[in-house]
């Protein structure tokens, strides 16, 4: 049994979607972040940079006592060698499938996420920020058009986790104005990988699917929840064991 602390963005939704690929047995526990209850002692415990996904994995390989893996690329990495599934064996498809996952860990999701933030988040009119990062959302969207109009799925002729960490940002695309239907390889790709029964149940499941309010285009928060999301709150939980 494994428990998914979990938010229904694009980092949570890659675990989900591994669960289910794997038959794994797990249980949500999801939480509020506008609420702010990511910011606890308890999900410190779990996760000390208090950010979502986390899993704890009440059975480990070791056999040990229960083990928490924070870092959606690290828990996609985790799952992997403890099923033996979706990480190639052979050196080069294992070694494309590591390249495509930390590209999506160290570029897609940060720069997409920041996209976000500017466009949908922050106050209106910043325009350095918005063009900057958009500019680099797109630019990254390029990288993968080229990819996958070489190989069928980021690793090669397999799918595996780093189509799995890159699919659902590639699927919030249209939130910070991008059609992927500009980019050919990418919508090929994206509606084979929107296909698998797996990744199709995680966005239909009412504990896992992507709720309204995660959707909206420009979204309104109160100045108590961009304190838990963005300001102070947030930044008080980091430094709270030294109060
Ligand atoms: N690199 C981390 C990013 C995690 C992350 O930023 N999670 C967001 C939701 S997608 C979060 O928890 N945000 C809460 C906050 O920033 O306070 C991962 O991939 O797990």
């Amino acid at each position: 049994m494994i428990e998914l602390h979990y938010v229904a963005t694009a980092n949570g939704l890659k675990v989900a979607i591994m669960l289910l690929e794997c038959g794994l047995e797990y249980r949500v526990i999801n939480y509020d972040l506008f609420g702010g209850d990511h910011l606890t002692p308890e999900f410190r415990a779990i996760n000390p940079n208090h950010k979502l996904p986390a899993i704890v994995d009440l059975a480990p390989m070791d056999s040990n006592a229960p083990l928490s893996v924070f870092e959606s690329g690290a828990i996609l990495l985790y799952l992997a060698e403890k099923t033996g599934r979706f990480l190639p064996a052979e050196p080069r498809a294992k070694a494309a499938a590591q390249m495509w996952l930390f590209w999506q860990m160290a570029g897609l999701g940060p720069m997409h996420g920041q996209a976000h933030h500017f466009l949908r988040y922050a106050p209106a009119g910043q325009d350095y920020p918005t063009v900057r990062y958009r500019n680099e959302a797109r630019r990254l969207l390029d990288v993968l058009d080229f990819r996958l109009g070489e190989a069928r799925y980021l690793a090669g002729e397999d799918y595996s986790i780093a189509d799995m960490a890159a699919w659902p940002w590639v699927g919030g695309a249209a939130l910070i104005g991008i059609d992927i239907a500009e980019f050919p390889a990418i919508a090929r790709w994206h509606a084979e990988v929107a296909a698998r029964p797996a990744v199709a149940a995680a966005l239909a499941s009412k504990e896992t699917g992507v709720p309204p309010e995660y959707m909206q285009a420009r979204a309104q928060l109160s100045d108590e929840q961009w304190s838990n999301t963005f300001g102070e709150r947030m930044l008080a939980a980091a430094r709270a064991h030294r109060a």
